[in-house]
Order: structure tokens, then sequence, then C-alpha cells
């Protein structure tokens, strides 16, 4: 007997998960382009489980049961490719490719289509978690024909994490769903580190409070609603003392957020379907304007702000408000932006299975994703998380201290982007009638776009350089 899956690419995130299959007793093969990562492998963990180490591709292949089951753990992008290039003439009709990297969905929307040409399947599986999760249980969003994902579905959730006797693993959608949503989650992820950085942000120059005092706050903060692992992670960052001079670790931080890519990929596929996805979206921004640390330094010399000034007895009760209500309008953007995603391309992603095995394994892991499968649970086609009656009395309750911060934020001089523009989301999407009246206007007087009217149907066109009559332009 061979085995039954093999995994090739065995850098952090390849080794961990073929020591996930391995433990969970499921005989794997392991293959790495550079050999050295696959006898390592094989020596300090190879007692782990059933492996089978191979040091060329076409041992890799004759290592494997059939259908032949093969994830790809490699760096996204051409190397992913170059790995299926060399795969297709070893392998048979009906064989199983699964790319397990951060690939981009129209990658893997294109690979399902060349590979079925091969009479070969693909799924393009997200998984979420990091290195530990990983080894430990990740949370796995694969995508695909649903006839590929079922030959692995057992293996899958085997090696998933699992909350409540139910794995974090569920088929999304065909062709590159599964990927596309674990881009969104890692959106998501971004929005939510932007806003917990604001919160700190305020408590230390809004606040005045230290980093050890801000981790209380925090530690405090999850054994309620906010509950969740980056709340967690949070306190223990900023608890953490820095060996070599004594000061808070994150007090001797560069303070530049790097980006890999995927916050960056949300957006612009926001920006194409027309998704408001204003917290994602401002998190990337963010993140590009701390990179310009010299710019920064430079225009802190020149560019005054205000003075400085108190701030009321519940401001950190307030803080905590707002990174709530702001942190449903994140999920709120980002579960209307998959939706819109699923509708243009026809996937029919169920948003409740996603709350569902977000629950556990990746990093947005929280309690609050309870709260949003209950919500899809009480109406699967619920347009709007905003509209169900939790999340509607949640903000509700938390929009004055909500709005109250955003007005500190502001008269200090604190950047709040995540929770400013989710509040100007909230009060866009709660309004009837908005400013876009005069948007239409003028882009009839200086283009002759035309316009629609409140009071009777029909497109329209007034002769402003003329006598200002209005036309009909049907
Ligand atoms: P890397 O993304 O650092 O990629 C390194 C692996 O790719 C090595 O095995 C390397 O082989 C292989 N590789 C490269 Br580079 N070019 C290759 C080529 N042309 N042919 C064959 N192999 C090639 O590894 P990682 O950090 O383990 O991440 C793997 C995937 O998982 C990525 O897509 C990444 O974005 C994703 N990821 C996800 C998470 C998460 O939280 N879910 C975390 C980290 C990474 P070599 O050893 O011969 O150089």
């Amino acid at each position: 007997m061979g085995s039954q899956i093999g995994v090739t690419g065995l850098a952090v995130m390849g080794q961990n998960l073929a020591r996930n299959i391995a433990r969970h007793g499921f005989p794997v093969a392991v293959h790495n382009r550079t050999e050295s990562r696959t006898k390592q492998l094989i020596e300090h963990h190879g007692s782990e489980g059933d492996f089978t180490p191979a040091y060329s591709l076409e041992e890799f292949v004759a290592a494997l049961d059939r259908p032949r089951r093969i994830i790809i753990m490699v760096k996204a992008g051409a190397p992913v490719d170059a790995v299926i290039k060399d795969l297709i003439p070893l392998l048979d009709a009906g064989d199983i490719i699964i790319d397990g990297g951060n690939s981009h969905y129209a990658d893997t929307r294109r690979r399902v289509a060349e590979l079925a040409e091969h009479d070969l399947h693909f799924v393009g599986a997200g998984i979420s978690g990091g290195e530990e999760g990983a080894l430990l249980g990740p949370s796995i969003m694969p995508g695909g024909p649903r006839e590929a994902y079922e030959p692995v579905e057992q293996i899958l959730t085997a090696i998933a994490a699992q909350v409540d006797g139910t794995p974090c693993c569920a088929y999304i959608g065909p062709d590159g769903a599964g990927h596309y949503v674990k881009m969104a989650h890692n959106g998501i992820e971004y929005a939510d580190m932007q806003l917990i950085a604001e919160a700190y942000d305020l408590l230390t120059h809004a606040a005045g409070l230290s980093a050890p005092e801000i981790a209380q706050v925090f530690e405090q903060w999850n054994e309620g609603d906010l509950e969740s692992f980056l709340i967690e992670i949070t306190a223990k960052v900023l608890a953490h003392t820095d060996a070599a001079t004594g000061k808070p670790l994150v007090d001797v931080i560069l303070d530049q957020a790097e980006q890999k890519g995927t916050g960056r990929w949300t957006a612009q596929s926001a920006l194409e379907l027309g998704v408001p996805v204003t917290a994602i979206t401002e998190a990337v921004f963010a993140r590009a304007l701390s990179s310009r640390k010299d710019e920064r330094t430079k225009a802190s010399t020149i560019l005054p702000g205000p003075a400085g000034g108190k701030v009321e007895s519940d401001f950190v009760d307030a803080v905590r408000d707002a990174l709530y209500a702001s942190k449903v309008v994140a999920y709120a953007q980002g579960f209307e932006q998959i939706r819109a995603a699923s509708n243009e391309y026809g996937w029919d992603v169920e948003p409740g299975t996603l709350a569902t095995i977000w629950r556990g394994g990746c990093i947005i892991r929280a309690r609050f994703l309870n709260r949003i499968k209950d919500a899809y649970d009480r109406d699967p086609e619920l347009s709007n998380l905003l509209l169900d009656d939790y999340f509607r009395d949640a903000v509700a309750g938390a929009q004055d201290a909500w709005r109250k911060v955003v007005r500190t934020a502001v008269e200090l001089g604190v950047p709040t982007p995540a929770f400013s523009s989710a509040l100007a989301y909230y009060d866009g999407f709660r309004r009837e009638h908005g400013p876009a009246s005069l948007i239409q206007g003028l882009r009839d007087y200086f283009g002759a776009h035309t316009y629609r009217r409140t009071d009777r149907d029909g497109v329209f066109h007034t002769l402003w350089s003329e006598d200002g009559r209005e036309v009909s332009a049907d």
C-alpha cells in the first residue's frame, strides 16, 4: 500500500501540514525541490507517523495511492505553476492536485480550467492559522469541483481545527471560491488588526496609558464580547518586556507595518465589484502610510496638530464599545464582499458556513463568529449583518460611545481611519436620502451623463448651457 496523500513544498507551512496529516494516521509522501528540507523533516519528525520521503517528483508520484492526492505548499505565484507543469506528465486522469498556499483566486480559476483539460482535478484550498494552525489544526477553505474535493474530504476535515465537534473545514464552492474566501478572511484580519491598533493608539495617546496598562485592558476585554485570538495575543504582545532595554517590546518595535498582499487583493477585488469595504481598505492604506517612516519623521517636525487635551473618565470603556461596533461593520463589509463575489462568479458560497469554519484554527477566530453564524442561521439570505437584530442592537447600544471616541480622536489629532470610516459607512448605510443627487446633477452638467428622478420613471438631462429645460434622455 502506498501513501494516501503527498505534500510537496516543505517550508514551514508544508512541513507542519505533513506532520499534522501523519499524526492523524494517514500515510503521507513528502517532497521538496531542495532535498535538505525533506531530510530534515524525516530526521526530526519521522517518528510522528508514516512518512515516505521522496527525492524526485517521479519518486513522489510513484509513492501515492490512486487517485493520487497531492498538496502543493510552495510559494504562491509562478512556483505553483512550475510545480503543476512538472506534475502533469506524471499524473493520470482523475488525480487531484490541491494548492494549499495563498494563491490569488484568479490563478486558481485558471488552474482549475487548465487541469480539467488534462482530466486532472484541482482544488484551491485556503489554509489559515499560520505555522501553528498547520500543525495543530488550521481552518481550511477548499474550492474547486465538488468531485475533486470529495476524495480529500476525510483527510482535510480530520486535520482541521475542531470546534464543538465540528471541523473547521467545509466545501466552499467551485473554482476560485476557496482561495477567494481565504483572501477575504485575510482582508478582514487586516481590518481587525488595524482596529485593535487604533484602540491601542487611543489608549496610549488620548488616555495616556502605558503598554503594560493597556495589556490589562485588553485582557479584560477578552472576557467579554470582544473575546478572540487577536485580542488575546494583543494583551500578550503589549505585556512583553524587551530583554535588551527593559522597555515594553512594543515601544521598541519599528512602527512600519509590512504586508504580503492578500489585504491589497481584497481591496482591489472590492473596488472591481463596487463593494464598499472601507475598513479593510483603510487598513491597507494605514499600513502603506506607516511604511513611510522617513517622510513621517520629517512631517512630524513641520505639520502642526492640536495641542492635546483630556479624555473623560469612561473613555476606556468607550473605546471598547467603538472597537466592537467598528468590528461589526468590518465583518459586515467583508461578508458583503464575499456575497458579491459569489454572485459575480456563480459560486453559491454560504456565509453561515464561513462563520462556522472560521470559529477555530484561523487568525480571526472569535466568540463573535458564533454570533455571525447565529445571524445566518436565522436568515441565510441576510444581505448585511447590520440588519440582523442582534448586530443592529449591538451597534445601536455602542453608537454613542463610538461617536464620542471618533470625536475625541479628531479633537486630539489621533488618526483612526478604520474607526472613522466604519462609522461613516454605518451612517451612509442607514440613510434613505444621501447627497449623491448632487453628484448626478454635476455629472449631468459637465458631461451630459443624465439622471433619474425620485418622482417619475425615465432618464433625463437638463440643457444646462441652453435654456435650463429638462429633456427626456430615454
Ligand atoms: P514559502 O512561501 O516561503 O515558499 C517556500 C517553498 O516554496 C519551499 O518549499 C521552496 O522550495 C518552494 N519553491 C519555491 Br520558493 N519556488 C519553487 C519552484 N519553482 N518549484 C518548486 N518549489 C518551489 O513557504 P511557506 O511560508 O511554507 O508558505 C507556503 C504557502 O502557504 C504560501 O502560499 C504562503 O503564502 C502560504 N502561507 C500561509 C500562511 C497562513 O497563515 N495560512 C502562513 C504562511 C504561509 P525550496 O525549499 O527548494 O526553496
